[in-house]
């Protein structure tokens, strides 16, 4: 509990004045209203849903895609009808029961879909729904309006749902839309009704009742649905008591995983850790960065991911010590490290992995120096990784251990002083020790790293060491060395459990599975 207090004082340094904050960490501190215990809560299985077999939204169901559900009680495949209602139930009594909250009875919550972004004329991007719309309705369509109407007195929960109206014509071309009936019988709203219908249906219902209403301000994906709903929250018409800014409110509850997001996203840890393995023994001198990028995207989809988290880093030599290098467009040659940063997404959860290897299947001493102190730096963290410490404290914990290394191959001058030496450590790994992980890569974006671990949480643990060519004041040996290692982790109640740990990372264990590379599978001339 010390390190709890120690950690809740350095949020409350950071974030001195936000009332908001603060009583959300003491809410998550104390723990017991809403959060603790979340991964545990069992969903009960409800009676068949009464729906037509036929359905078709033009998203899976476990009528039209039986080989993705396990049963026809999930919405989305891994999550069921009962945990969708529960999450919205869990949000609204989060609100209800929020400082300001409390001042209210009545409480409404707008949220939109995602859009379609355009790649070219009259073609879009594949589509991704705003992850906050898809944990609470399970909806993957674009442009949906999700509206939650909440009595705290009465605990009454309505769920509306806007949706685009089925349209034959539009269909021929787009595929199936959900439409108000499926909104209803599969999505489980209350009622639903034509998209266009918005504000005017909003007037109507919800006019001149007391109303606090809260909204999505920040990291909106949808431009012209956010302008439609600040339309309606500034119309003097729409009378209400207060209109609130979500904030952090249900990323608090995102962070904690249910069991059935744990398995999602083990199984995304493990497709992606698979494809690893492949690209890394497929990996040979004269080989493009690009190419590796494919066949990571071609082993994660072949095993049944629909996206890859985000455009991998796949950096060659010093481009490694690029952080957020993704043009992958170099040689990968004889002799260099090549790094590679990616996951994949699996029904809405995602992996995130880095490893860095040698192109030619073996680490020069040089190399391999760099890598086991980078492995022997991760190992240290997660010796540290437990209950109630936070990822700032496992960061904190990376950054002297990687000191003490560093000084150890003549990185620093042995008077150096300990600020100067904090600064200059800095400097050879410029990122933080980790991140949330869940349905974004860099989940939970608004909440603290300064958070005691709870079991239920994700995080990356991703020690880094960067040292430029450029570098003069380092031995030449290690000049134009940038290494990288990331794992998945979950937190449980018998510790850290490492999702990626089927992918190898011992320095013998990778050359070992580069030594099968002269028998490529795959026919990429060089
Ligand atoms: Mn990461």
């Amino acid at each position: 509990m010390a390190s709890s207090l120690k950690n809740l004082k350095k949020v409350l340094n950071l974030y001195s004045g936000t009332w908001n904050f603060y009583s959300g960490v003491t809410r998550y501190l104390s723990g017991t209203r809403y959060l603790s215990g979340t991964n545990k809560v069992q969903f009960e299985i409800e009676s068949k849903p009464n729906l037509s077999e036929k359905i078709n939204i033009g998203q899976p169901t476990a009528f039209s895609h039986t080989h993705l559900f396990e049963s026809i009680h999930e919405i989305t495949p891994g999550i069921s009808r009962k945990e969708y209602a529960w999450r919205r139930r869990q949000l609204m009594h989060v609100l209800a029961e929020d400082h300001v909250g409390r001042n209210y009875d009545k409480h409404l919550f707008i949220l939109s879909a995602a859009d379609l972004k355009i790649m070219t004329n009259d073609i879009p991007y594949p589509f991704h729904q705003d992850t906050d719309f898809l944990y609470l309705s399970g909806v993957n369509e674009p442009d949906a309006i999700l509206v939650l109407d909440f009595n705290r007195v009465s605990s009454r929960l309505k769920f509306l749902l806007f949706v685009k109206p089925k349209d034959p014509k539009r269909e021929l071309w787009d595929g199936a839309v959900i439409g108000q009936q499926a909104a209803v019988d599969y999505f489980n709203a209350d009622e639903s009704f034509p998209l266009n219908s918005f504000t005017s249906m909003m007037q109507e219902k919800f006019n001149n009742s007391g109303y606090c209403v809260w909204y999505k301000n920040r990291r909106t994906s949808h431009a012209g649905n956010q302008q439609i709903i600040l339309s309606l929250l500034n119309d003097t018409n729409f009378k209400k008591k207060a209109i609130q800014e979500l904030g952090f409110n249900l990323q608090m509850i995102r962070l904690i995983k249910s069991a059935s997001e744990i398995n999602l996203l083990k199984k995304s840890a493990t497709i992606a850790s698979k494809a690893f393995s492949k690209v890394i023994k497929s990996t040979r001198p004269g080989m493009i960065e690009s190419n590796l990028h494919a066949l990571l995207e071609y082993e994660c989809r072949i095993d049944g991911a629909q996206f890859l988290s985000f455009p991998p880093v796949v950096a060659g030599g010093n481009s490694a010590n690029t952080l957020h290098y993704i043009n992958n467009t170099q040689l990968l040659r004889d002799g260099e490290l090549v790094l590679m940063d990616g996951g994949c997404e699996y029904h809405g959860y995602v992996s995130d992995i880095t490893r860095t290897w040698p192109v030619n299947g073996k680490f020069s001493e040089a190399q391999k120096e760099l890598y086991e102190l980078v492995l022997h730096v991760q190992e240290t963290c997660l010796k540290e990784c437990k209950e109630d410490v936070s990822l700032d404290h496992l960061h904190n914990t990376m950054m002297v251990s990687l000191a003490t290394e560093l000084k150890k191959l003549g990185f620093f001058s042995e008077n150096v002083s300990s600020a100067q030496l904090q600064k200059q450590v800095s400097q050879y790994c410029p990122h933080h020790l980790g991140h949330y992980l869940g349905m974004d890569t860099h989940d939970t974006p608004l909440l603290h790293r300064g958070l005691p671990l709870r079991p239920g949480m994700v995080i990356t643990m991703e020690p880094g060491l960067y040292v430029s060519e450029n570098d003069l004041s380092v031995p030449k040996k290690y000049r134009g060395i940038g290494i990288r290692i990331e794992d998945d982790v979950l937190i449980t109640e018998h510790g850290p459990y490492i999702m990626t740990a089927s992918l190898p990372k011992q320095v013998g264990q990778i050359e070992q599975l580069m030594g099968s590379f002269r028998n490529n599978e795959y026919s990429i001339s060089v």
